[in-house]
């Protein structure tokens, strides 16, 4: 079988297989030599002298577009370079942070000697699930206290985004899913891999540089009922806009009344506004109205757990009954992938959630995170004003979260990287957690020469 189509008849499955099959013949169009597949009695036992080894037909797979930036960066000898391209907190020293409040809980852990290392339950930490849905759904979400939301702990954002793909695939009538164009490089690959057919819905205008609501609400109005909708909950990436909440409330609407269900990636709650509560506002809207979601949380860039991979998917439910049932079949899914996730990560986060005082202070880290980000805004709008640099440069102090989608063009990206040894995405999105005061000049000259030089 090749070149698998996703024809709307064909079962989870059958299009599971077909994505497999386009991500295979994909690899081997990317790589460096295709031909001469004859791997005809190749040998496990190193009778041929090590010579010819059954994977002689591999090739060589492209890097990652966001996290293949970073190896590149890490071969530059240059003392000038710049990482711009990953999300990654960085303090004015551009230093990688680890906060206060988690050294701290780490501390508590390490000295509790009643802490062992046995396998947590399948679906994670109890007290981390509970806290996390709290998190993101408030404090007193009439939901979590009907207990009709079943929250299970994944391998940060990306793992809660892929497990509760496998679910919907099994267990949900609809199998399109319509994500925002553009959105996270990985989302349609997550959702593609798990066997969901992936649709985009207009997002961004890049004449305005700013949401295209028009074509949104069209495209959403055009969806199948029932279709599955992807929603960054707050700071999208990578065009750092977002839908005001008069906006999100007729998305709602729309959504409801097409029985879509929305999809909340929320990878950045704190880090938009500083505040937990403020960035929660897009999901809470959709849980008030006591209709049913699903959201994929991740501590990486809030708690600074990145490499940790902390994170929750949560189903918001009708009933307990319901939500009993899903959380069986969550389990099925997980139990097959990797059996249980890590018990460290979600015991630091626990650890601050659970303590007035720690929850706090994080929330003071958080917000100082938050500010700095900002602050690099308006020093690089700044720069680029007292340079002269053409164009209107006032999206860099419009847009939310931890990225400016700069409007770069991929050249123009390429001659940063090459002639000022700076790091980013070919689609021209910078990290703004990565600036500092000490490098907001060097990264103005760098565009200001793309611009003036390559138009
Ligand atoms: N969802 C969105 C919207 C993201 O931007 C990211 C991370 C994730 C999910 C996954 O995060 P996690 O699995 O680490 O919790 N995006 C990063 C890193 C920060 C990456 O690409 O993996 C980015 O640079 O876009």
């Amino acid at each position: 079988m090749h070149g698998g189509n996703a024809s709307g008849s064909s079962s989870p499955a059958d299009r599971r297989l077909s994505a497999l099959v386009r991500h295979l013949e994909g690899s081997s169009r990317d790589g460096i030599d295709a031909g001469n597949h004859s791997i005809a009695a190749a040998p496990t036992s190193g009778s041929y002298g090590g010579r010819n080894s059954v994977f002689d037909h591999v090739v060589m797979g492209p890097e990652d577009p966001i996290l293949g930036v970073t190896v590149a960066y890490n071969k530059d000898p240059s003392p000038v370079k710049m990482n711009l391209g990953v999300g990654a907190y960085r303090t004015e020293e551009g230093k990688p942070l680890v906060l206060n409040v988690v050294r701290r809980a780490e501390q508590m852990l390490v000295n509790d000697s009643s802490r062992v290392k046995e396998y947590l339950p399948i679906v994670g930490l109890a007290d981390f699930n509970k806290l996390s849905a709290k998190l993101i759904l408030g404090a007193d979400s009439p939901a979590v206290q009907e207990n009709r939301v079943t929250t299970v702990q994944c391998l940060s954002g990306t793992g809660s985004l892929r497990v509760g793909a496998e679910f919907l695939a099994r267990h949900y009538h609809q199998h399109t899913i319509l994500i925002p164009q553009p959105t996270w490089g990985n989302h349609p690959k997550v959702f593609g891999l798990a066997g969901l057919s992936v649709k985009t819905y207009r997002y961004y205008d890049p004449s305005t540089r700013g949401l295209d609501f028009e074509g949104l609400m069209e495209d959403l109005g055009s969806a199948p009922s029932g279709a599955i909708v992807l929603f960054h909950a707050c700071a999208h990436n990578p065009t750092g806009v977002d839908p005001t909440a008069q906006q999100w409330e007729q998305i709602r609407q729309l959504a409801r009344s097409k029985a879509l269900l929305p999809f909340f990636d929320s990878a950045y709650q704190g880090f938009a506004s500083g505040n937990l509560d403020t960035d929660a506002q897009s999901v809470r809207m959709f849980v008030k109205d006591g209709g049913e979601c699903i959201v994929a949380q991740s501590f990486a860039k809030n708690m600074g757990l990145y490499g940790e991979r902390v994170g929750a998917l949560s189903i918001v439910c009708r009933n307990a009954d319901v939500a009993g049932r899903v959380e069986s079949q969550l389990k099925l899914v997980i139990r097959p992938m990797y059996s249980n996730p890590p018990i460290h990560g979600a015991s630091i986060v626990a650890t601050v959630l659970k303590d007035r005082n720690m929850f706090q202070e994080w929330t003071v880290e958080l917000k100082a995170m938050a500010d700095r980000i900002i602050n690099m805004r308006t020093q690089l709008f700044d720069a680029l004003r007292s340079r002269g640099t053409p164009g209107d440069w006032s999206h860099i102090i419009k847009q939310i979260g931890m990225f400016t989608f700069t409007g770069l063009n991929s050249k123009q990206v390429a001659f940063m990287t090459k002639e000022y040894h700076i790091y980013m995405t070919s689609d021209g999105r910078i990290s703004m957690a990565g600036l500092s005061s000490r490098t907001v000049p060097h990264l103005a000259d760098a565009i200001h020469a793309a611009v003036t030089r390559l138009a």
